[in-house]
């Protein structure tokens, strides 16, 4: 008797983890040869073992030449980065390519994915970079799997969407994937960041964002000082959370959380959303699949949400609907910060902005560049 098909590639898997490209393209090259081509069953795990040896070879050959490459490194594009996350097989590459155009490997093996590949979300305004990221395992932050460099790379993202496979215990795997960037030091929470701390070399504790009021300020002021920071900006996006500025104080990194239950044509993904729902009150939860890519303008306004971002109009002539440039920006930016920003603004010789909308009281009313804008925010700058 021989080991199923997917049982035999999770062993080739479990003994290549860890080991070099050229280790690993050796043990799966004595694998296929130990295949023969007439087992029926087994024609797609002798494709992927062909292919991974071929891509594993070429790697290693590489490394002698170019010098080692860290395949966990993605350079970061657009105005955002959010990570795709989740346990094995439940179809993170799959939703990235369909959202997102990741050029990603999907397949029924566990653990197809063995480094990050990014795709790119074009919106008005700007463009927001999905990677697709390898499972994360029990026991990851112990160095199972991926180990370590995967929950850095999930610590790099502005929000995460954690992937649930509707054919699976939904409510255990979220609580895996919390407990392993936990113990990284990773929160997962159910909404945008309120409050950010960004210690600086100096210049003492000073604020910046959405205004403060004065007993909110002399709790952060006390809490700073009793953590020993004594220079750090504290960004108020939203509003003033002391518990999200204890988090960071920790040395923790706090990230936007969103579940998108997949496989949502699974008969058991209605029951799947319930009882997540229950477990995770508050957090969103958006049921998708890639077969038909259901909900994905759902999953698209909730990242936007998740990540604190604006949408504000940059207007060529001085009136509310002159044409008008979008741009997305993250709460609590500034008209400076838009300047900074826009495209065909000259931010070192503009003076003032003029505001239609939420942030101002009259339609077209001037503002310094230190007022804070709204979503909906239709915005001139004065040179
Ligand atoms: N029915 C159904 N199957 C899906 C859906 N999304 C993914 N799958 C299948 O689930 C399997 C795993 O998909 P992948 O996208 O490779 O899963 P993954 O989470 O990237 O897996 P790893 O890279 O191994 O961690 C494949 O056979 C997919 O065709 C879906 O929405 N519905
Ligand atoms: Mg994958």
């Amino acid at each position: 008797m021989h080991l199923p098909a997917n049982h035999l590639w999770r062993k080739i898997e479990s003994e290549i983890t860890g080991k070099d490209h050229a280790e690993a393209a050796a043990i799966m090259r004595r694998y296929l040869d130990e295949i023969p081509a007439s087992w029926r069953g087994y024609q797609a795990l002798r494709d992927r073992l062909v292919k991974r040896v071929g891509r594993s070879e070429a790697a290693g050959a590489g490394r002698s030449t170019r010098g080692s490459r860290d395949e966990f490194h993605v350079q970061r594009r657009g105005i955002a980065r959010v990570c795709f996350i989740g346990a094995a097989n439940c179809g993170k590459s799959a939703i990235v390519n369909a959202f997102a155009q990741a050029p990603t490997e999907v397949n029924d093996f566990p653990q197809t994915t063995r480094e990050p590949v990014a795709g790119l979300l074009r919106l008005g305004g700007g463009d927001i970079q999905c990677l697709d990221t390898p499972a994360i395992l029990p026991g990851t932050v112990g160095g199972e799997g991926f180990g370590r460099r995967l929950l850095h790379l999930v610590s790099t993202g502005d929000a995460a969407v954690v992937v649930l496979d509707a054919g699976e215990d939904v409510t255990s795997q979220a609580r895996l994937i919390m407990a392993e960037l936990a113990a990284f030091g990773v929160r997962l929470q159910p909404h945008a960041i309120g409050t950010e701390l960004t210690p600086q070399g100096r210049g003492g504790i000073s604020f910046a964002g959405e205004p403060i009021d004065k007993a909110d300020a002399s709790v952060a002021r006390r809490m700073l000082t009793e953590a020993e920071v004594m220079h750090a900006r504290v960004t108020v996006r939203s509003a003033f959370s002391e518990d999200e500025l204890a988090a960071s104080l920790a040395g923790q990194t706090l990230m936007p959380t969103l579940f998108v239950v997949n496989k949502d044509d699974l008969p058991g993904a209605g029951k799947a959303e319930t009882d997540l729902r229950d477990a995770f009150p508050g957090h969103a939860v958006i049921r998708t699949n890639f077969l038909d890519e259901a909900n994905f303008d759902d999953l698209q306004a909730t990242i936007v949400s998740a990540l604190g971002l604006r949408a504000v109009a940059v207007l060529d002539e001085p009136a509310a609907d002159a044409r008008a440039a979008p741009l997305l920006m993250r709460a609590g930016s500034s008209a400076r910060d838009i300047a900074e920003r826009a495209e065909g603004v000259d931010d070192s010789s503009v003076v003032a902005a003029l505001v239609w909308g939420d942030s101002v009281k009259h339609p077209g009313q001037e503002v310094g560049l230190s007022h804070l804008v709204a979503d909906g925010d239709r915005v001139h700058f004065r040179a």
